[in-house]
């Protein structure tokens, strides 16, 4: 009966037709067969005897026209009129004909004709596992946020498997991962739905995306199943704070940056994604006001800015609390701080203060003295602020570095001494050691305080003075003068007269001075014939305290005045007068010396030169008197005719100024010649010769010092140009009593004073300049006296004497009578 053939063997194939017997046994009453058939079975498969079954004839089929009775539908099955069998006409898919029904049974109606005759035929069909499960789609995209808390279950596609009962889909696999299990929820009419349950919660910042792979497996033997790729993107959250790149910021900053320099550039990350992950930079809350207008933050580069004025001075680092936030829904901040390290630029002038300063220094003070403290300061710190001091100017005073670091005192160097310099300005210079360096410079000014440290000084030592005798009591006659280098008191100078009670006290108390002016005046006359020089001293006291005193030697010379009338020495007379007789033979000859007047004047120089002439004679064709030597001679022979007495009345007038006379009475008697033989004629013959030389040599001697006088005063003043020519020559005629003369010429101009000196000086002759430095040796002429005479002459050059003496030598000029010209600077 069962015409499954190849299937039977199977368990449940034949459990299978077991049922389809009973069934027709029970349709038997019913009159229908029951026919089960596997699907996509082959065209032609016998499916059951149907006549058999129906117990119908076979050979009357045919005549009767037995057949299945179908819709429009093309037949599935097929009777074969000869034998009765039902087969398959065309392949059969269950899951067409019945879809998910179960079990699929599809009831053909048979059709006998005479009589007619409905049979009833269902054949089942039997499913096989002819489909695996099928997903709809190839792969799936899940997205799930990594926010997702484990549980989370996601529902999922089922597969699909045409195949019902136990070929349908049986179970799901998932593979293997850690994330996720696989739910699986049984919906009946074979309807599984897989779910994927969350069992770790995801991090998209370690797997942004999950692949996983889902199996549908059917119960078919072997099993069929299908698979579905399923991509699980895991969607941000913002769960990561910005992360610094560098665990510490920090950076090193001139102080001297321009706006706008870059300090540093911050760098945060965020794990998270697009917004999430996009970061501002801003300074923390607790920034302070000060710091955020000297630096400025890009929020968007992280870049900090300097924006304002750094200093060093104020501060010398910055510590800026600064946060990267993220722009998630809730961002998320993180903190930092950025140390910004500031290094010093010599930007800092040093700056110098005088702390304690005395301006006024006692020009007495030690070396060392401290003058005035320093302090000196520069904002700047390292060799910036290292300072160094100096003195610009070369003065007396120094630096000295105090223990206190920056402190100097400023200290004399030297002695100071205020005569030379009384007031310092001088230029302290700080300077710092920077590159470049900045200086400061302050002046200073020490004032050098007088301390009684000179003596007065004379203007000029020792002072000469000429005054002429007979002065008047009284007069102030000359003065001394002498400075003082110091200042006020110090220099404030009284005099007086230097009193020592020996000799020359005598002198002196005859000397008054004025102690302010050192005006002095002399309280008596002076006379040249008894004294002619003195020399005391003055001392000069300044009012210092103590007070210092200097003294000077004051040399009076007292110039002569013609106040003394000439003296005739011969002839005198006993009774004192100016009376003589000579007696003289007649028959002498002509120039026969008859006398000779000698007179004597006390004055000196012209004062003392003496002149004679004949003031009376009686005869006058009989005598001459030499006019310089006081010689009467006779000029003719005597005649018988002559008297025998003659009176001659000489006079003698010295040369002064105002000229001052004598005159003296020589009465010359003729004797005859036995009478006079004796004693007259013995003297004058040696004599004669003798005193004719002298006058030739006078009237020589005279006519050379003028012109002497004249050519000396050229020289001179082509020499030295002396511009003051007001001078006044004096004469000063000395008569030594056998009639020689020496002339001093003295020549003054300005405060210069020229001599000549002659005639009795001789080449020999020297001058001596020594302790007392004013000698001139004149020796005589014969050489038989060596006069010493003091020639007043003061200071004397000896370079410029001698230059004289070669001038005059060198010009012939000079002879045994000749005069030196000597040039005294007084
Ligand atoms: C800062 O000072 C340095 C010298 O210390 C100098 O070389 C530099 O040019 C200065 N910079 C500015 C911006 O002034
Ligand atoms: C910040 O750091 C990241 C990672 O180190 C780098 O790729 C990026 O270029 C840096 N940004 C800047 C502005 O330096
Ligand atoms: C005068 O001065 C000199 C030095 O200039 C000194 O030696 C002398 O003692 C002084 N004489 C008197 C009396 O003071
Ligand atoms: C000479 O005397 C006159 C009048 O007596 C006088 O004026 C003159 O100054 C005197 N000269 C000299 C050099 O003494
Ligand atoms: C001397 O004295 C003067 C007067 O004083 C007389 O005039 C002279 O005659 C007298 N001479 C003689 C020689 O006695």
């Amino acid at each position: 009966m069962e015409q499954r053939g190849r299937k039977s063997r199977t368990p449940r194939q034949f459990w299978f037709a077991l049922m389809v017997v009973l069934d027709i046994l029970w349709r038997g009453a019913t009159a229908q067969i029951r026919y089960s058939i596997s699907e996509e079975v082959q065209d032609g498969t016998v499916v059951g005897n149907i006549a058999k079954d129906l117990g119908l004839d076979k050979s009357a089929l045919k005549d009767r026209g037995y057949r299945i009775v179908t819709g429009s539908t093309e037949p599935l099955f097929q009777v074969n009129q000869n034998d009765g069998i039902l087969y398959v006409k065309k392949r059969i898919d269950r899951e067409e004909v019945c879809d998910r029904t179960s079990p699929c049974l599809i009831n053909l109606k048979t059709v006998l004709e005479n009589p007619l005759e409905i049979h009833y035929v269902a054949v089942e069909i039997l499913d096989i596992n002819d489909h695996s499960p099928v997903f709809t789609e190839k792969e799936k995209r899940l997205e799930i946020s990594e926010s997702a808390l484990p549980g989370a279950r996601f529902q999922l596609q089922a597969a699909r498997d045409p195949d019902v009962g136990q070929l349908s889909i049986q179970q799901y696999r998932l593979s293997l991962n850690e994330h996720f299990r696989l739910e699986v929820k049984d919906r009946g009419e074979d309807l599984k739905v897989p779910f994927l349950v969350l069992q770790k919660q995801l991090d998209r910042e370690t797997a942004g995306k999950h692949k996983l792979r889902l199996t549908a497996v059917d119960g078919g033997k072997p099993a069929k199943s299908g698979a579905i790729e399923i991509t699980v993107d895991v969607l941000d959250v913002n769960d990561n704070s910005p992360v610094f790149t560098k665990e510490l910021y920090s950076a090193t900053l001139k102080e001297n940056v321009s706006v706008d320099t870059v300090v540093i550039q911050l760098n945060a990350t965020d794990l998270d994604q697009s917004a999430n992950s996009e970061i501002i930079y801003s300074f923390g809350n607790e920034v302070d006001a000060k710091l955020k207008d000297i630096f400025k933050i890009d929020a968007n580069t992280g870049e900090i800015k300097v924006i304002g004025k750094i200093d060093f001075e104020k501060s010398k680092s910055y510590e800026i609390d600064i946060q990267a936030s993220d722009k998630g829904p809730v961002p998320l901040t993180t903190d930092k701080s950025v140390m910004i390290t500031v290094i010093d630029v010599n930007d800092n002038a040093p700056e110098i203060e005088v702390t304690s300063f005395s301006s006024t220094i006692k020009e007495d003070s030690k070396k060392g003295t401290t003058v005035a403290l320093i302090s000196v300061r520069d904002l700047d710190s390292g060799i910036n602020g290292k300072v160094i001091c100096t003195i610009k100017e070369d003065v007396p005073f120094t630096l000295s570095p105090s223990l206190q670091e920056n402190m100097y005192a400023v200290v004399t160097r030297s002695q100071l001494d205020r005569e030379m310099v009384a007031h310092f300005e001088f230029t302290i210079i700080a300077k710092d050691t920077g590159d470049p360096s900045y200086s400061t410079e302050k002046t200073m000014n020490v004032v050098v305080s007088d301390v009684n440290d000179n003596n007065p000084e004379f203007l000029t030592s020792p002072y000469v003075f000429y005054i002429t005798e007979n002065n008047s009591p009284g007069a102030s006659v000359f003065s001394v003068r002498a400075s003082d280098r110091d200042e006020s008191d110090n220099a404030v100078i009284s005099y007086h007269i230097l009193r020592d009670g020996r000799e020359a006290n005598t002198l002196t108390s005859f000397l008054n001075i004025n102690s302010e002016t050192g005006d002095i005046s002399a309280l008596k006359s002076f006379d040249f014939e008894t004294l002619k020089t003195f020399q005391f001293q003055v001392v000069a006291t300044d009012s210092g305290t103590p007070s210092l005193s200097s003294n000077v030697t004051v040399h009076v010379f007292i110039l002569d005045q013609n106040d003394n009338a000439p003296v005739i020495l011969y002839p005198v007379s006993s009774n004192g007068s100016a009376e003589g007789v000579e007696e003289i033979p007649r028959n002498v000859n002509a120039g026969h010396l008859v006398t000779k007047v000698r007179a004597y004047d006390a004055d000196i120089g012209y004062n003392g030169w003496l002149l004679f002439s004949l003031q009376e004679v009686t005869a006058h064709s009989l005598f001459g008197l030499d006019r310089y030597t006081g010689q009467i001679r006779t000029l003719r022979s005597f005649t018988e005719t002559d008297e025998a007495e003659h009176k001659l009345l000489i006079l003698v007038k010295d040369n002064g100024n105002v000229s001052l006379s004598a005159t003296a009475t020589v009465v010359v008697k003729l004797v005859e010649p036995r009478e006079a033989f004796a004693a007259a004629d013995v003297k004058s013959a040696t004599k004669d010769d003798e005193d004719n030389n002298v006058t030739f040599y006078l009237m020589i001697t005279l006519g050379s010092v003028s012109t002497l006088f004249l050519i000396s005063i050229i020289v001179l003043i082509a020499m030295q140009c002396s511009k003051s020519t007001d001078y006044t020559s004096k004469y000063l005629q000395e008569t030594n009593y056998d009639g020689t003369l020496c002339h001093s010429i003295q020549y003054r101009s300005g405060d210069k004073r020229y001599m000549l000196v002659g005639p009795r000086m001789s080449i020999g002759s020297t001058i001596v300049p020594g302790s007392h430095a004013n000698t001139l040796v004149l020796p005589d002429r014969r050489g038989t006296s060596t006069e010493v005479r003091q020639m007043h002459i003061q200071n004397p050059l000896p370079f410029l004497l001698s230059w004289q003496y070669e001038y005059l030598h060198s010009n012939r000029l000079m002879s045994n009578n000749w005069c030196i010209l000597s040039y005294i600077k007084m």
